[in-house]
């Protein structure tokens, strides 16, 4: 590193995605066995990855739901041996069963993108392992989202639903300290949706809870770049919205190329200490 170029924590964290799933939009197919899982979460841990979110189960727009067993398979594995190395693991899954499994195999965050919508028994498993849990918004499951993006002021009605959720949540014995807020970028939201949700991130901030933005590889960047574009590029969006989402107060990103995120943050940290003097 240069001379003088010492950059501060921003203080968000950075999340690395594990998808262990044949067909992920972003990544399918890529880390779908157990041991390359394994090895991708450690070189995002490498690369700069504070915590790592594995998942079993692809939310593309029109996936179909994986069965129980399957997730439970695919999942905890790779949960417990990225855990038994001391990396930090959020489970990415709706599901009560995979979420338990997963925290008994090292997990410390359940993240969740239907934020207990999904299954009944989820926000039970969340107050009784007294895991951190990531309440994304959502509509509804994959193979009819895009159709459930009606809203007349999205940012307000993100905010608003959400905060059902914490109702809901909070209520069945979780604490609101264990809880983070998610807009859920690209689940029931068109692209300029997703845009007002970012500029009006302040607007979720109200509810008082941390926010982990979701933006990483998704349609909406891929708008942006010129037709057929490789996934990979919208890796530099990407990081350049988690600069920006730091900027806002973050909480945490999640990302799948940590490299080019972390790189960004610390341009972030620097600038922040330079405004400091
Ligand atoms: N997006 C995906 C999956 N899980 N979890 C949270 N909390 N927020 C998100 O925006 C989110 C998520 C879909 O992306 P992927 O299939 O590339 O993982």
């Amino acid at each position: 590193m240069p001379a003088g170029y010492e950059p501060d924590d921003t203080g968000t964290l950075v999340m690395g995605v594990v998808n262990v799933t044949p067909d992920s939009f972003s990544d399918g197919g890529r880390w779908f066995d157990a041991d390359a899982a394994i090895a991708h979460g450690v070189e995002l841990v490498a690369d700069g990855a504070d915590l790592v979110d594995v998942g079993g189960e692809s939310t593309r727009p029109g996936a179909a739901r994986v069965e129980p067993d399957e997730e439970l398979r695919r999942v905890v594995p790779v949960v417990r041996e990225l855990a038994a190395r001391g990396i930090r693991v959020s489970v990415d899954t709706m599901r009560a069963a995979t979420a338990l499994a997963a925290v008994e195999a090292g997990a410390e965050i359940i993240n969740d993108v239907s934020a207990g919508l999904a299954d009944d028994a989820m926000a039970p498993i969340v107050a009784e392992t007294g895991a951190r849990y990531v309440a994304m918004h959502w509509r509804g499951h994959s193979d009819r989202m895009d159709s459930l993006a009606e809203y007349s002021d999205v940012a307000t009605e993100v905010r608003d639903e959400l905060a059902q959720r914490v109702d809901a949540l909070v209520g069945a014995g979780v604490d609101t300290e264990r809880l983070i807020l998610d807009p859920g970028l690209g689940f029931a939201k068109r692209g300029e949706q997703n845009w007002e949700l970012l500029g009006r991130l302040d607007v979720l901030a109200e509810l008082g809870l941390p926010i982990l933005v979701g933006a990483s590889r998704k349609r909406f960047l891929g708008a942006m770049l010129p037709e057929g574009a490789p996934v990979e590029e919208r890796d530099l969006p990407t990081a350049v919205i988690s600069v920006l989402s730091a900027e806002a107060g973050a909480w945490g990103v999640r990302v799948h190329d940590v490299r080019s995120t972390r790189r960004a943050l610390d341009v972030l940290g620097a600038w922040q200490s330079g405004r400091r003097g």
